[in-house]
């Protein structure tokens, strides 16, 4: 096992944007941003992407083109059609409406690095200052009524420890899977002015599988009793987890390991406590992922408000 923990001091540049650690880079002609469809040669990175200050992204294109339509109406930024970015490569949808980039991702963690990483690079390469980056996603909750939403404080792993673990040359290399705290207690303070729906900061099991990866007795496949379910739920409950999605461990990790500050913020489908099934209408469920849009277009529109 190989501890991986660059954290606590991760470089930025004196201009605020972030620094990559990989010393091969700087050998590259030019660098492919494969999945975005971009890249150093062909595009003028820092002209199209040096003022993003806050990235937004989540599961679905449908989710995160809402996401864009949205925050342009909440900061009166006329939007341009909102061309996806990305369309050249067919595998995510990226939307850039001022200075906030919004990114699909996929569902799990391997769809979700592979985004990420490249938005990294492209944030990096582009010189943007101090950005923030955002998760805006759905998941289950554990013993909270469902439409609320959950901030992450950490993610858990699959084996209930806070780190995003990725085997690397056939070594497991473990990342710290903690969310920047101070992030995380503004938005709560934000969301608990909404008083439609109730806000919770807490731990996020990040599942590897929808279905037994998150004890549910409704998959194909299910070897487990429902008595050894709820004795796990309560485990997870008694570990102050409060939600289990797929993606929050290796948000954290990268993330933190990037100096780029993140927050994850899900609504909950479903009390895991009672069902299994996510059986809101989809109106219902259209509604409700709207939720965590709304505290983070609040938290954005705050920022400019105040500067
Ligand atoms: C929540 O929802 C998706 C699975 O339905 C997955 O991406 C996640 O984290
Ligand atoms: N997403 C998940 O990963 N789990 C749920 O229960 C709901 C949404």
């Amino acid at each position: 096992i190989w501890i991986k923990d660059h954290g606590i001091e991760a470089p930025k540049n004196s201009d605020g944007s972030l620094q990559l650690r990989n010393r091969h880079l700087s050998t590259l002609q030019r660098d492919v941003l494969y999945h975005l469809g971009l890249d150093t040669e062909n595009y003028d990175l820092p002209a199209m992407f040096g003022d993003v200050k806050f990235v937004c992204i989540g599961g679905t294109k449908h989710r995160m083109k809402e996401f864009a339509k949205y925050i342009a109406k909440v900061l009166n930024i006329p939007d341009d059609g909102l061309p996806n970015l990305t369309k050249r490569s067919h595998r995510y949808a990226m939307y850039k409406v001022g200075p906030i980039l919004s990114a699909s991702h996929g569902i799990g963690i391997p769809s979700m690095t592979v985004l990420l990483q490249e938005v990294i690079k492209l944030l990096s390469y582009a010189k943007a200052k101090d950005p923030i980056i955002f998760r805006i996603g759905t998941s289950g909750g554990l013993n909270i009524l469902p439409g609320s939403v959950v901030i992450s404080s950490f993610g858990l792993n699959g084996t209930l420890k806070k780190s995003y673990d990725i085997p690397v040359m056939g070594k497991i290399m473990e990342i710290p899977s903690i969310f920047d705290k101070r992030l995380n207690q503004e938005l709560l303070y934000i969301a608990s002015e909404e008083k439609r729906f109730s806000t919770f900061s807490g731990g996020t099991l990040a599942a590897d599988d929808f279905y037994q990866g998150q004890a549910r007795l409704d998959g194909p496949f299910c070897n487990y009793t429902e008595s050894d379910k709820l004795s796990f739920l309560s485990v997870l409950v008694g570990l102050g987890v409060k939600n289990i999605e797929m993606e929050a461990t290796a948000f954290a990790a990268l993330t933190r390991e990037a100096g780029l500050r993140s927050a994850d913020v899900c609504v909950t489908l479903v009390n895991r406590l009672e069902q299994d099934q996510v059986t809101p209408s989809k109106s219902v469920l259209l509604e409700w992922q709207q939720r965590p849009m709304l505290i983070i277009g609040k938290y954005i529109s705050k920022y400019y408000e105040t500067r």
